[in-house]
């Protein structure tokens, strides 16, 4: 049958506010931390009651949607996308922070249709911050319009790039490589340490350029959308088509940016999702 968007939209917003006020009263309090792929890829009880209340509440409204969660994904769930209306979920963008009490962490949800992007809504709860998009109607936050920079220059230019929740020799490598190759080129860098938020903030000019290695599915799903919505441009590190299962992610102001990005970046390859 055909979807009613706003009413998808408007379902996830509710219980994005209810697993916001858990993520804001729970980043007060002491963790309760376990261990996933490394010994510093965390997951605390707050992510997967965040991911429960999304799938829950979402299942039930919307009976025949599919769900691609981080924490349904890493207790064995297999990571299946379809054309039909999927549902991915990142219940704590920046798992690493919240458990530092870092006050930079967020919900993350993005609903995609025929493998487009169609829904996304990016929280930060801490900070309040609502990031929102729909498909062709731009990209919001808090309410109000946000665009990309415009920024064409690598030189002027303020990039974010993460260190990875992977101590793989290579791929440590390949970060301190990158790091080591722009860092004379630019204005700055910067390693917030979430994926989704870097996103956002290319996507409201806080910054010009984000690129890693090794994120999935769920760190990129809904912030895709709110970066195109905005007018920003996000690719594979290599500058071809972006692949939302490929685990890279580069992500600029401008085409003409991403283009001086993906040329001197050395790259990556992780497993797919
Ligand atoms: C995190 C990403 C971040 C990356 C971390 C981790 P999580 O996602 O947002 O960019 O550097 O290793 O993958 O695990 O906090 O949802």
């Amino acid at each position: 049958g055909s979807i009613n968007i706003q009413e998808c939209f408007d379902t996830a917003m509710q219980l994005v506010k209810t697993a916001g006020d858990l993520v804001r009263d729970a980043i007060k309090k002491k963790k309760n931390i376990e261990t996933k792929s490394s010994a510093v890829d965390l997951v605390t009880e707050s992510d997967k009651a965040v991911e429960k209340i999304m799938i829950d509440g979402l299942s039930n409204a919307f009976p025949d949607h599919k769900f691609i969660g981080e924490e349904s994904v890493s207790a064995g769930e297999k990571c299946v996308f379809t054309d039909d209306p999927t549902w991915i979920i990142d219940p704590i963008d920046g798992t690493m922070n919240f458990v530092h009490s870092f006050p930079h962490t967020c919900i993350s949800v993005g609903l995609w249709i025929n493998k487009d992007a169609e829904v996304a809504i990016v929280y930060n709860p801490v900070l309040n911050q609502m990031f929102t998009a729909l498909k062709g109607k731009g990209a919001f936050l808090n309410g109000e319009k946000i665009s990309a920079s415009g920024e064409t220059d690598l030189s002027t230019s303020l990039i974010f790039a993460e260190v990875g929740s992977s101590r793989d020799p290579e791929k440590m490598n390949t970060v301190i490589t990158n790091f080591t190759t722009l860092l004379p080129r630019v204005h700055g860098m910067r390693a917030m340490g979430s994926c989704t938020l870097n996103m956002c903030y290319v996507a409201m000019g806080g910054g010009d350029a984000y690129f890693e290695f090794g994120i999935h599915a769920w760190d990129t799903a809904a912030a895709y959308l709110v970066v195109k919505e905005a007018g920003g441009i996000v690719v594979d590190t290599e500058g071809g088509t972006f692949d939302l299962m490929r685990r890279r992610v580069l992500c600029a102001s401008t085409q003409e940016l991403a283009e001086k990005v993906a040329k001197l970046l050395k790259q990556y390859q992780p497993e797919r999702d």
